[in-house]
């Protein structure tokens, strides 16, 4: 069997259970968004303070991947919500079967949001569905505006973007409005959030993105009843 055969496999059966994982999310109304970036643009602290915003009662819980090390879980269990690290040991991605199997013994039935933290990368990842109902790229101002142009499918593929570390864009030669350009011009119409973690700048626009899919989580369910 010739490689292209092999990968194109491999692609179908993670579909398969990534398809089967989406109906397990829609069925309980969970909203499941898989974060993407490359590595150091902010996921994890992202998503400790949006952990950190969230009442103590949430029902969320947190997927995070990495090659090697328990570091990002660590972090995010301070919040007190379930968080699995996920270490893929050499493999730049996670794929939907580390999913289903990190999620084995958690009670689908007591969550209302599934966070996935992927292995940072802007290529890997925007190959394999993991269910989720949308993908979030992260882009951070020291990256540069041109990597929409450069890492297309991961923009064209994400629901959102979140340009990270605004804060920064004093100290750094960064052009904001020509990187929301170069996404929307691989993704018309993408929506956008300007973000800064460390000052909390631009939060209160992305747990509004995350409330709005929420909802619509919800009624989608409410509507299948
Ligand atoms: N100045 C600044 N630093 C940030 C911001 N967000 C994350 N960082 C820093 O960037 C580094 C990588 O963040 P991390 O959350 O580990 O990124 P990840 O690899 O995408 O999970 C850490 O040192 C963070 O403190 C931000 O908005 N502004
Ligand atoms: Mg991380």
């Amino acid at each position: 069997m010739s490689r292209v055969e092999v990968e194109k496999k491999v692609l179908n059966e993670n579909q398969i259970l990534a398809e089967q994982l989406r109906e397990r999310y829609r069925q309980r109304g969970i909203l499941c968004v898989n974060l993407i970036s490359a590595p150091g643009s902010g996921k994890t602290l992202l998503l400790e303070k949006t952990l950190e915003r969230m009442d103590k009662g949430a029902r969320v819980a947190v997927l995070t991947g990495d090659l090697q090390t328990e570091n990002d879980a660590n972090r995010l269990k301070r919040a007190g919500f379930p968080v699995k690290q996920i270490t893929t040991g050499g493999t730049c991605h996670l794929d939907a079967r580390m999913i289903d199997k990190h999620l084995a013994d958690w009670r689908l039935e007591d969550l209302d949001l599934l966070f996935i933290e992927n292995v940072g990368n802007l290529v890997c990842p925007s190959s394999y569905d993991l269910g989720e109902a949308a993908k979030v790229v992260l882009l951070s101002v020291t990256e540069g505006e041109d990597k929409p142009l450069k890492y297309p499918s991961i923009f064209f593929k994400s629901e959102l973007m979140v340009l990270n570390k605004v804060d920064l864009l004093p100290y750094v030669p960064f052009d904001a409005a020509a990187a929301e350009e170069n996404a929307r011009k691989v993704h018309p119409g993408m929506e956008i959030v300007r973000v800064s973690c460390t000052t909390r700048e631009g939060l209160g626009e992305w747990l509004a993105w995350l409330e709005k899919r929420q909802k619509a989580t919800r009624e989608a369910r409410a509507a299948t009843r």
